[in-house]
């Protein structure tokens, strides 16, 4: 349901939009040349109705999610409109070091602290030293909000999150989390910066740190040893609390949008790895398992079509790796192989599939948009 005023707002928002689109004035901003481009397509959007609006707690408008642009807006204790930044649309989560919105393949290798890149603006490999604990568990996100993947992990031993924000800012750390946490960063409050937070699975407890100020709070969602599989699965642009149940094959999910909570039977082999990701494009969480045993993806597309399954993979070392590499804004099949260190992927756009050799190291991690699903 959705209350006048919200409509009023969003009303506001199409008519600058229509207004504005040969105008280049909203672009000076931020990434100047790549959105000029696309203003003409957000008009499109307009018309076919596929905008998500995000509010926050106090109603104001915090992003415009259009298909190929994402306006964010930040405002100063008043309620006035203080920034406006444009950047591209992606799959919520993806892992986008130089925000050309496409996944990029990147690994962090505990043993020596340093993540290894590959861009997929540049091709141009890199690595960073950032960490290097035994106990670290990637935790990357977009935690400062400008559109480009920052370096993170959870030093589970500590209890301590280390973040490196893309914006330059100096990389800090925040106390968040026990032990036996696993981190579940994401968008839970819809401002386009990620949140802290932790899965307790000794309880079934979810810890969330707004980005957007908000107090920290908890959600009791969930069993021990459950899997924690945050997503957006009502397409509001705000993550949803969400658990794998293995005793029961079932998916636990309480959209963030209000509706009832609601359970999802899908998986259940004991191989079975989570592999959420938008392999229809429509913004919303698709409900997916890769199954080790067999080497084949079972996918629930969210916008209705039929359930169906993809033979990749069939190493016993594979890892789902899904994300969107070749930036049509859709969830690419892929793995991570991690006995050789290749990663095999299936671009959705029909392009021949390929393999990257990166990685390698029995310490290696591959960077996820799930990093839970890598526990
Ligand atoms: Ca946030
Ligand atoms: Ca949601
Ligand atoms: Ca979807
Ligand atoms: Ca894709």
């Amino acid at each position: 349901m959705k209350d006048a005023r919200r409509r009023r707002i969003e009303q506001r928002e199409e008519n600058k939009m229509r207004n504005k689109s040969g105008n280049r004035r909203w672009f000076q901003m931020s990434l100047i040349g790549v959105c000029l481009g696309i203003s003409l397509l957000s008009v499109s959007d307009i018309q076919a109705g596929r905008i998500t609006y995000v509010y926050d707690s106090l109603n104001r408008l915090t992003r415009a999610v259009y298909d190929k642009t994402t306006f964010t807006y930040t405002y100063d204790q008043t309620g006035n409109r203080l920034t406006k930044r444009a950047t591209l649309t992606k799959p919520i989560g993806t892992v986008d070091f130089d925000a050309d919105a496409k996944t990029d393949v990147a690994v962090y290798r505990t043993s020596t602290g340093v993540w290894f890149v590959i861009p997929s603006s540049t091709g141009i490999s890199y690595g960073v030293l950032f960490g290097g604990d035994p106990s670290d568990k990637p935790a990357s996100g977009d935690y400062d909000g400008d559109g480009k993947t920052d370096m993170a992990f959870y030093r589970s031993n500590e209890g301590i999150w280390h973040i490196a924000p893309s914006g330059g800012a100096s990389p800090y750390g925040t106390s968040w989390g026990i032990s036996t946490d696993i981190p579940v960063p994401g968008d839970y409050d819809g401002d386009g910066k990620t949140d802290i937070a932790v899965f307790r699975a000794s309880n079934g407890g979810w810890y969330i740190v707004p980005s957007g100020g908000g107090t920290p709070y908890g959600v009791p969602w969930g069993l021990a040893d459950d899997k924690p599989v945050p997503g957006d699965y009502d397409g509001d642009g705000k993550t949803d609390v969400a658990v794998y149940r293995a005793s029961t094959a079932g998916w636990y999910i309480v959209p963030s949008g209000g509706g009832t909570s609601y359970g999802v039977g899908w998986g259940g082999d004991a191989t079975d790895r989570l592999a959420l990701g938008d392999y229809d494009g429509d913004r919303k969480t698709d409900i997916a398992v890769y199954r080790v045993s067999t080497g084949v993806w079972y996918i629930i597309p969210s916008s209705g079509g039929t359930p169906y399954a993809v033979g990749w993979g069939g190493d016993s070392t594979d890892k789902p790796v899904p994300g969107d590499y070749d930036g049509d804004r859709k969830s690419d099949v892929a793995v991570y192989r991690a006995g050789t260190g290749v990663w095999y992927i299936t671009p959705s756009s029909g392009a021949p599939p390929y393999g990257v050799s990166w990685g390698g190291d029995p310490s290696d991690i591959p960077v996820s948009a799930n990093p839970a699903s890598m526990y």
